[in-house]
């Protein structure tokens, strides 16, 4: 299956030292022996640290390579132990070890999974957090990866049994288990901020931090099926969930398109409007979601993770500026159809400012 040029509005941004981050991240997966030697091997290839270097362009060094590393670690994790290993049929054995894993994030200095890769460089990991976060941070940290460990769970079980959710479940499934939410506390971290309570848990923050997963991770379903049908085994897509819900494989990947073009044209009128009217902090978060949208997005369609080059997938190599879905009506989508509360109505801020730009 071909995937067309995505929607875009998002300009593309790299860190200079990406190559440096790229260098070191291997390193580090060899000195932590994440994943089997077969996994690390592949993993190493992905081109993680120019991703983080992507997420994070104009972000502080040290964080950039935290991130680089964190998301090796993940996928330590997600391909090793969910998707690949035993374990991802098993949730309830799962869940025990993602547990002991969390309380070694939690408390590093308890003396569980001493033996083990994955808890090693999850030690190192804390260390790093708790260097470049603040207290709330770290704790934050933690509780996004125990959600983002809950919905890898519930896909456990999904995979044991052989089935796929409906819409509105994978929805609230893949909300979390891109575990992309453990990523927004580096975002603040590789600029040395914090976003005051009053807008950290507003309503209306939250649902831009939604918005962006949903795109990250409709577009990693877009991009990465083909890297998934074609491993024969399990897999769980929204492309998956469309085509069981009776759609052909054509109409999915329209389908799916449209919903990612219609979230993410409200997701720049709200945090057009957030960095507009929120705090200097506000401004900068909501720049971090937008480079973590756009750098998602540039690796995704590059990395051989998903291009994979001995049995070429179809991949765009480039993005579009205009949507194929701009309706400003909710999707129809139970888990999240309340997004579309909080945008606001008339133009964004950067809409006004396009439309009376001289000339026009
Ligand atoms: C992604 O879903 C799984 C995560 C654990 C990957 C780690 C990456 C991030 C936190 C950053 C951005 C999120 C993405 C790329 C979704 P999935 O479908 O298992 O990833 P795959 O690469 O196998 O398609
Ligand atoms: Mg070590
Ligand atoms: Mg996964
Ligand atoms: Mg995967
Ligand atoms: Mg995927």
């Amino acid at each position: 299956m071909i995937v067309p040029p995505l929607f875009s509005p998002i300009p593309p941004a790299i860190h200079p030292r990406h190559a440096d981050v790229e260098v070191r991240t291997t390193a580090w997966a060899e000195a932590h022996r994440i994943g089997s030697d077969e996994l690390r091997r592949r993993l190493v290839r992905h081109a993680i640290g120019s991703f983080a270097a992507r997420v994070m362009p104009a972000g502080r060094e040290e964080v950039v390579q935290l991130m680089a590393d964190f998301v090796l670690w993940l996928f330590g994790v997600d391909d090793g132990c969910c998707e690949e290993g035993d374990l991802g049929r098993r949730p309830g054995d799962l869940a025990e070890t993602l547990h002991r894993l969390l309380r070694v994030a939690q408390n590093p200095e308890v003396p569980l999974m001493l033996d083990d890769p994955l808890a090693d460089g999850l030690r190192d990991l804390r260390a790093r957090v708790d260097g470049y976060g603040t207290a709330g941070q770290a704790a934050r940290w933690v509780s996004h990866l125990r959600e983002y460990f809950f919905s890898v769970v519930w896909e456990a079980s999904h995979r044991g049994a052989g089935t796929v959710p409906g819409l509105s479940d994978y929805t609230l499934m893949r909300l979390y288990d891109g575990a992309t939410t453990v990523v927004f506390p580096l975002l603040e971290m590789a600029h040395g901020y914090e976003l005051q309570p009053h807008e950290r848990d507003h309503r209306a923050v939250r649902a831009a931090e939604e918005m962006a997963s949903f795109v990250i991770t409709w577009d990693n379903d877009i991009l990465s099926d083909h890297k998934e049908r074609g491993a024969g085994g399990y897999f769980l897509n929204v492309l998956r969930v469309l085509e069981e819900g009776g759609l052909t494989a054509g109409e999915a990947m329209s389908t799916a398109i449209a919903q990612r073009d219609r979230v993410l044209t409200a997701f720049v009128r709200l945090s057009d409007h957030l960095s507009a009217a929120g705090s200097p902090q506000m401004r900068q978060y909501m720049a971090g979601l937008r480079s973590f949208v756009r750098g998602s997005q540039d690796w995704g369609i590059s990395s051989v993770r998903y291009t994979t080059p001995d049995d070429p997938a179809g991949l765009p190599v480039a993005f579009t500026d205009t949507p194929t879905d701009d309706s400003r009506e909710p999707l129809p989508i139970e888990a999240v159809s309340w997004w579309w509360g909080v945008v606001p109505p008339g133009p964004s801020p950067v809409e006004r400012l396009v439309a009376t730009r001289p000339g026009r």
